[in-house]
């Protein structure tokens, strides 16, 4: 049996979360697909009820009580956020969809407007589809050419050779804070030196870090930093892009329409000031007063506290499995230098074979490429079997995976 740490009360966080009381296929449902997307706590789903029950409107629009009240619970949001990632203002914060839409907006808006033909893009091999699609997309449109920082046997980024990828004529570096397959956590600082060396801006992917550790843009000094709601307790269809002030006010407008402007006359249109010149049409603002809640959430736990906690278990994850004949663990040996992500393979079962055996035990886990295929790739697999833990998870569950790992061995007579 596992240990919880004692400054993280596992048992009461879990009472907040309704869909964790559940049985799936007659067992107690063991939820290890955070980094798919996170589980809800009653305080986000209130206090998104409360804003359709109690000041229901459309936001900077009314003049009367319901859209004056949402329009507060709005910015407050904007404002909770921008503290919970160290921005410097609150206008730093550019609501999105989500993760994947602000790459393609600073890929449409910022990459679009000051890239010329022949400059060069730096990404990472341990990517995302998010952060590799929209520079691919690009690069073939404007002759930009895309490199690729490749990464060590241990799944590290190799930086000697980014060392050797920079030029005169590299634009932009972007990478995963956290990768949603290896774990791996990259330090941007290394990275954002050099890149700064050579006048590039600089993107990190939090996706896999916001969610999880203490994150503070401003030490940090990235140029962007961009993260979904969905993967923070927060509600699907919000995402945020924060940017430093003059890049985005450099830029021109993704989407163009409803309150992104200032004036639109027959043969004029002026822009609204940042970040509202981003936010073309009716914003998610309920699921952004839903994010403020998560925020909340995830802020009184403290940010140490879930990074401490996910360590442990996830170290704890890297040690039971590693008992267990067959299975192969991709990604840093070290939890310190990892996220709370375990892939692996198990000899002889395909992921989804196991994906499917371990869901009749009440156990959900993703297989699959997780959105990583040239990953995949490189690691000369087609796909792999992925247990990712968030703030609910207990090591009892890490348990229940390797009985299920050994319960699947003997259905599928491979032990
Ligand atoms: N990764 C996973 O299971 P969206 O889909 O826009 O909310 O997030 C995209 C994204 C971008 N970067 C990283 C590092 C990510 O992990 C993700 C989402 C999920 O790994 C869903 S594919």
């Amino acid at each position: 049996m596992g240990v919880q740490l004692d400054l993280f009360n596992v048992r009461a966080i879990r009472r907040d979360f309704p869909i964790l009381q559940q049985r799936v296929n007659g067992k107690p449902v063991v939820f290890l697909d955070s980094a798919a997307s996170s589980q809800k706590p009653l305080q986000v789903l209130e206090a998104m009820e409360r804003v359709y029950r109690e000041a229901y409107a459309n936001v900077h629009r009314g003049v009367y009580t319901f859209s004056e009240a949402a329009t507060a619970a709005y910015d407050e949001a904007r404002a909770k956020i921008a503290r919970f990632i160290g921005a410097p203002s609150a206008e730093q914060i550019v609501f999105t969809r989500n993760a994947t839409e602000a790459l393609n907006l600073l890929a449409y808006a910022y990459a679009r407007a000051f890239l010329r033909e022949g400059d060069e893009i730096i990404i990472t091999e341990l990517e995302h589809h998010a952060n590799f699609v929209p520079w691919m997309v690009l690069a073939r449109e404007r002759n930009v050419t895309l490199k690729f920082i490749p990464i060590t046997p241990e799944g590290l980024l190799d930086l000697d050779a980014f060392e050797r990828l920079l030029t005169e004529r590299t634009r932009i570096v972007s990478f995963a804070h956290v990768s949603n397959v290896l774990g791996t956590i990259t330090d941007p600082a290394p990275i954002i030196a050099r890149a700064r060396a050579v006048g590039a801006v600089v993107i990190v992917d939090g996706s896999q870090s916001a969610p999880h550790m203490p994150v503070n843009v401003q030490a940090m000094d990235c140029d962007f930093f961009v993260f979904s709601g969905h993967k923070m307790l927060g509600p699907t269809g919000i995402g945020v892009l924060y940017g430093k002030r003059e890049l985005l006010e450099a830029m021109p407008p993704f989407l163009t329409g409803g309150d992104m402007i200032s004036y639109v006359g027959f043969d004029t249109v002026r822009w609204n000031d940042v970040p509202l010149k981003f936010e073309a049409g009716t914003p998610a603002f309920v699921e952004a007063i839903g994010l403020g809640a998560a925020v909340d959430y995830l802020s009184a736990l403290s940010m140490e506290a879930v990074r401490a906690h996910e360590q442990h278990v996830t170290a704890y994850a890297l040690e039971r499995l590693s008992e267990v004949s067959g299975v192969r663990v991709f990604g840093p040996e070290d939890p310190r230098r990892r996220g709370g992500v375990v892939t692996f393979t198990v000899d002889r079962i395909h992921p989804h074979d196991l994906a499917s055996l371990l869901d009749q035990q009440g156990i959900a886990i993703r297989a699959g490429h997780h959105c990583a295929q040239p990953l995949h790739q490189r690691l000369g697999v087609s796909a792999t079997a992925r247990a990712s833990f968030y703030i609910y998870t207990e090591t009892e569950e890490i348990d229940a995976l390797v009985e299920g790992i050994e319960h699947a061995k003997r259905v599928l007579r491979v032990s």
